[in-house]
């Protein structure tokens, strides 16, 4: 299973890749091999089962999964899996994402999914969420983590010196 991706980014469309980047992005700055898939709740229902039943045996150990509207693709995989899903609410165009954010973050007991914020932010934290459940077995991840948030501590400090 050598260079098999440990994080798999799925979405409910094309349309919400140009949000999920921002968590593909955080993956590729700290150089994570991860896969990114369009698995549709309601489009694609037996190929979101496939994925879901299969991922832990293909290595997959921690799914990004974002969707918009009735945003039910994060809530259904982590019905049939248990590895961690993290949810990220895509910014829907008719109701600003607060539908995406409900569908998500509401699940009943049992089934859990880390909910994210909506859009941009949410989707690189679940970069940084999925990154940072690998570190529990990855001591250099680890390392490169706490180094990551040194670097964001020293940006803000020396940002005071950068207001007009
Ligand atoms: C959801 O419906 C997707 O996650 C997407 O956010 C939303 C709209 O999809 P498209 O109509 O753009 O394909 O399933």
């Amino acid at each position: 299973m050598f260079n098999q991706p440990k994080v798999a980014i799925i979405m409910g469309s094309k349309s919400d890749w140009e949000t999920m980047k921002k968590a593909a992005d955080v993956l590729d700055l700290f150089g994570m091999p991860y896969e990114k898939k369009v698995i549709s709740a309601h489009r694609t229902p037996d190929l979101m089962f496939d994925f879901s039943e299969k991922a832990r045996g293909r290595g997959i150990q921690v799914i990004i999964a974002g969707a918009g509207g009735a945003a039910h693709l994060p809530g259904m995989v982590a019905a049939k899996t248990t590895l961690p899903v993290i949810g990220v609410p895509v910014k829907s165009r008719t109701l600003n994402g607060v539908d995406s954010l409900l569908s998500i973050v509401q699940m009943p007991g049992g089934v859990p999914v880390a909910t994210m914020s909506i859009g941009d932010a949410g989707a690189q934290n679940a970069g940084l969420y999925a990154l940072q459940i690998l570190t529990l077995a990855d001591d250099d991840l680890a390392n490169r983590m706490a180094k990551f948030r040194e670097d964001q501590k020293q940006t803000v400090l020396e940002s005071s010196d950068q207001l007009d």
